[in-house]
């Protein structure tokens, strides 16, 4: 997966992440994995978190970070000890000003939602809730079979690659 992005006219490097954690209760997350893609360079970073970890994507000044509901995501760089990144962009923010007015009662703002929203490719409500559930059981990182960690970097990485589809749209209206 290597798709361009028009924010890249903005900036050096554009940087899709998404984490799967258990929220602690005390506004820091427990960091099951990582997962992100470089959408100028190309890289893919898939990461599960075992012992200290070093941010694998570039945070600077050059760079944005591009994730649905942001602000958990800044959470799990703090819970990781990872530098806060400079420039963030949060489509479900950018979602949400989109479609203001336009959504029914029933149309959420999750990622999900979002995607079905613009009919684009998406993982139903139930498989997520499976996995969320497993990446919220109360155990530590070492616990999870080596079944259960692919499985749950393969859901984190389907949720970047979901960002990566809604973020494409969303440039249609943020660099027209
Ligand atoms: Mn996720």
């Amino acid at each position: 997966m290597n798709k361009l992005s028009r924010l890249l006219d903005y900036f050096g490097e554009v940087v899709v992440v998404d984490s799967e954690y258990r929220s602690q209760g005390d506004g820091t997350h427990e960091v099951r994995c990582v997962c992100a893609i470089e959408l100028g360079g190309g890289r893919e970073h898939r990461v599960w978190v075992d012992g200290s970890t070093v941010c694998p994507y570039p945070v600077d000044d050059q760079s944005l970070i591009v994730a649905h509901y942001a602000s958990a995501e800044l959470v799990t760089h703090d819970s990781l000890g990872w530098p806060r990144p400079f420039n963030v962009l949060d489509t479900c923010v950018e979602f949400s000003a989109v479609t203001a007015g336009k959504r029914r009662r029933d149309q959420g703002r999750g990622l999900v939602d979002a995607l079905m929203y613009f009919n684009l490719p998406h993982l139903d409500h139930h498989e997520k809730d499976e996995m969320q559930e497993l990446a919220l059981a109360d155990r530590r990182n070492d616990m999870y079979s080596s079944e259960e960690r692919s499985a749950l970097l393969g859901y984190c990485w389907s949720d970047v690659a979901g960002a990566v589809r809604l973020l494409g749209v969303l440039e249609g209206y943020l660099c027209p």
